[in-house]
């Protein structure tokens, strides 16, 4: 039987990494898109991921992704790409909503088009636990209501929406996860948690004196992205398509990953160690997230492996390797 063929949007990030690793040990031939002319994380991801082949295009281009899609005529496509930071999407709202809610409309309509009716290709889309912002109910599940904060929450609420309706109306497999933060040695250095590592390997180097936050009391279902992208696997192996949360079902706060992360290098009272900056603190925080994942338990079979002590854990020793390499 001919290899099963997968297109990932957001191949450079941390996620597309992950995925792409996972599908490739599956047997998949996998394409990625990659954006921009000359873009520097290419050579990274040739090197990470000699298997998978690049193809040139961007979320806000239709008729790139068209493109993409004629060439590599996918089984599976994943909707990675996005503008996923939040604090820079209260500066750049506006690219925000392109990329990340109008990109996700522009690869189910290239999809849909693409596939003619066949029912072919089956599509997954990146949402986000921070489509409820502002939280209803706690846990929160595949029914709880949204109230995103941020001009990336809402972008995401829309992608969200089209993936349904793209669902319901056009019969596409297409699915949504809800996924719940998920960080990793991989993790971007603008997000809390590669931030506190990487500044934590820092200090018990000498390399740096302290470090600066924004919010240490907000609380957030963290967990590891290699447990993650399997979920986002599973969903588009069944029978019919579906939304499933995906998430640990715990919580903790920044100032508890702080009590783990500084506890690595023998340190107890980091206080003195952590400033508190505004310049880190968002128009509007979500202060509380919990997931719960009994859907994607019971449907999917699916379980995270890695404990949050043993995330932060993972990332401190990696953050202190790359910089004991650095030093060096
Ligand atoms: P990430 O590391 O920030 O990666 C984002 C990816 O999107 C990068 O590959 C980036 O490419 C690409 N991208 C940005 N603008 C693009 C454009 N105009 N056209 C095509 N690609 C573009 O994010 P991640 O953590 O892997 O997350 C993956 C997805 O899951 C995102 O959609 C994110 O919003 C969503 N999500 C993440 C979490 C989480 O906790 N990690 C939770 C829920 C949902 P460049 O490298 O070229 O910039
Ligand atoms: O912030 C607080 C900040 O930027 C976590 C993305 O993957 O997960 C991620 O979004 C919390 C927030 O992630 C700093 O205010 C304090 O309350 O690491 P973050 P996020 O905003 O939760 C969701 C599920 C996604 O979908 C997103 O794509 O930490 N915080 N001080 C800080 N955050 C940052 N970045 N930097 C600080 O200095």
């Amino acid at each position: 039987m001919a290899a099963k063929r997968a297109l990932v949007t957001g191949i450079t990030g941390q996620d597309g990494t992950y995925l792409a690793e996972l599908l490739l040990a599956k047997g998949y031939q996998v394409f990625g898109l990659i954006r921009g002319q000359n873009n520097p994380k290419r050579a990274m991801i040739e090197q990470m991921l000699p298997g998978v082949e690049l193809v040139e295009g961007d979320l806000t281009d239709m008729s790139s992704l068209l493109s993409t899609l004629e060439y590599s005529r996918p089984d599976e496509v994943y909707n990675l790409g996005a503008i996923s930071f939040v604090k820079l999407s209260f500066s750049q709202p506006e690219l925000t909503g392109n990329v990340t809610g109008l990109g996700a409309l522009r690869l189910l309509e290239a999809v849909r088009i693409i596939d003619g009716g066949k029912g072919h290709i089956r599509f997954y889309q990146a949402s986000s636990s921070e489509m409820f912002g502002k939280v209803r109910e706690t846990p929160q599940d595949e029914l709880t209501a949204f109230h995103p904060r941020s001009p990336y929450g809402v972008a995401k609420v829309y992608a969200h929406y089209m993936t349904m309706n793209y669902r319901e109306s056009y019969g596409l497999y297409a699915c949504s996860g809800i996924a719940f933060n998920h960080e990793s040695e991989r993790r971007g250095h603008e997000f809390v948690t590669r931030k506190i590592t990487s500044s934590v390997a820092r200090i018990s180097l000498g390399l740096q004196k302290d470090l600066t936050l924004g919010n240490v009391d907000a609380a957030r279902d963290w967990g590891h992205a290699a447990d993650f992208v399997e979920a986002f696997w599973l969903m588009l192996q069944q029978q019919s398509p579906d939304d499933y949360v995906v998430a640990t079902g715990e919580t903790h706060t920044v100032r508890d990953f702080l009590d783990l992360a500084f506890a690595e290098i023998g340190i107890d009272d980091w206080a003195p160690l952590v400033k508190k900056d505004a310049r880190f603190m968002r128009p509007a925080e979500v202060d509380l997230l919990v997931g719960d994942a009994s859907k994607a338990r019971q449907v999917l079979g699916w379980t995270p492996k890695v404990s949050f002590a043993d995330l932060v854990k993972r990332m401190v020793a990696a953050d202190i390797e790359i910089e004991k390499a650095r030093k060096a």
